[in-house]
Formats: C-alpha cells, structure tokens, sequence
C-alpha cells in the first residue's frame, strides 16, 4: 500500500513538474550576427553635399489624445507621480504638426554603401514608455536598450523582414544590445509587460533619415548630389512620398502635410 502511495505522489509531482516546464518563458534570443555590408564605404565628396529641411503639418480635426492607463503596474503609476499621461500615436504638436514622423530616402541612395555607424542607437525605458517613440537605426548598427524603470520590461520587437525576439530586462540591468540584419520600414516595437508601451524603429541602408519633433521640422543632411524619393512615416496617418532633386551644395527644401478625418 505505501509503495502504491508513493508511487502515486512521484506520478503527480512528475506531472507538475512535466506542467511548469512546458510553461512558455520568454527566452532571450540572441540575434545571429549581422550581414555587415561587406563593400567598402562609397567615397562622397563632402564638398559638393546637399541637404534637405522641411516640415510635416497636420490639417483637419486634431484627434483627441488618448489616456494611458496605467494601474495594472502601480510602479508605472507612481513614476508618473499621479500625473494623466497620454500615447504618442496621433498626437499633434500645438503648433499643428506631426512629431514622431519618420523621414527617410525611400529609393535613390541605392548606389552607395555606408559604414556602418559605430556609435550605437538609444532606445530607453522611462515611466513606462519607450523613448524616443521612433527612431531610426541602420542595418548593423548597434540599438542599446536602456531602462530607468523598477520594474522589469520586456522587450519586443515585432519585425517582417528581420528576426524576432524578446527579452526581459530587470531594474538596474545592463543595456541589452541588439542588431538587425535586413532593412525594414518599420518594426514596432512592444512591451510583453505594459501592453499601452510602443515605439517604432526604422531600419535603413544609408544614414539620411530624420524623425520630427515638437515643432515637427526635419533636416536630412550630407546628401550626395542626385534624384531622390523621400517618404514621411507616420503611425497613425499613413506615409506619403515626394520626388526631389538635390544640386551640389543645395538646400532643398520639402514640406509634408497629412489630413485627419
Ligand atoms: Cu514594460
């Protein structure tokens, strides 16, 4: 009879065990190592670049903000310090313009090969929200991923054309350090823990893109001379595309305007 007992009991912690395995925990997959681009830099003389600056505005009824709640994770709440806060998707400027705008060369940079940026791109975690909201990061290059938050994030990325992956990140843990390998206009980004946090990165070949701010103004420089298709990526109010010719040494300018509803 005790032999039955025990048998029975080695089933079951068997069977729990065999559970809590099978639970899925999110693993840190390490991106494989990057296609570098194996060509060398194509030498641009810096004396003949151009550059590009122009303003992306808003028209039609500004859609209201919307309220992040954040009560599910009272560390978010407190860091926030009782104060409303409200989700970078749709927002306008006071001004009536669009931040968070991601401008970029969309074709014409294709016959040149840049290096790939040492320094590595930022992407931090701060009140429970991915700052900045969008950002751009070439192929190879470095994204540092930070947090000032007590509260462990995780971490994922959601790309079609690169790898996917997510990772935890404690309080106080070290900057995690991705890379992706294949361009991508864009991947958002989320958080497993915090469904409200969102960011958009947007990966490129060449180093002419800008994201706009809170006056909704971008500047691209250090264009070589050339034909050029720039396209203005927003999250909410579509992309739009304009054709533009830069002369040596020109400064071009080149306004967007996207419509509500
Ligand atoms: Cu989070």
């Amino acid at each position: 009879m005790q032999r039955k007992i025990f048998f029975f009991i080695l089933c079951l912690a068997t069977a729990l065990a065999f559970v809590a395995c099978g639970e899925k925990t999110p693993t840190p997959e390490a991106e494989g190592p990057p296609r570098e681009q194996a060509a060398a830099p194509t030498p641009i003389d810096q004396s003949t670049v151009g550059s590009i600056t122009g303003k992306v505005s808003f028209q039609g009824a500004k859609p209201k903000p919307a309220r992040i709640m954040m009560d599910q994770d009272p560390v978010c709440v407190q860091k926030h310090g009782g104060q409303a806060v409200f989700a970078e998707d749709g927002m306008v400027n006071d001004n009536g313009t669009l931040p968070n705008v991601f401008v970029y060369i969309k074709s014409g940079a294709e016959k040149y090969t840049f290096a790939t940026p040492s320094t590595p791109a930022e992407l931090d975690q701060d009140g429970c929200m991915y700052k900045p909201h969008v950002l751009g990061v070439m192929v190879g290059q470095t994204l540092s991923i930070l947090t000032k938050d007590p509260t462990t994030h995780n971490i994922h990325p959601m790309p079609k054309d690169n790898r996917e992956w997510n990772m935890s990140q404690a309080p106080n843990a070290a900057p995690l350090e991705q890379k992706f390998s294949r361009p991508e206009i864009m991947i958002p980004v989320k958080c497993n823990q915090h469904p409200w946090m969102k960011a958009y990165i947007g990966v490129t070949k060449n180093p002419f893109y800008a994201v706009t701010g809170r006056d909704g103004t971008f500047t691209i420089t250090g264009l070589p001379p050339g034909d050029y298709t720039i396209e203005a990526w927003t999250a909410t109010f579509g992309t739009q595309e304009q054709k533009v010719t830069v002369g040596p040494k020109e400064s071009k300018t080149l306004d967007f305007t996207f419509k509500g509803a």
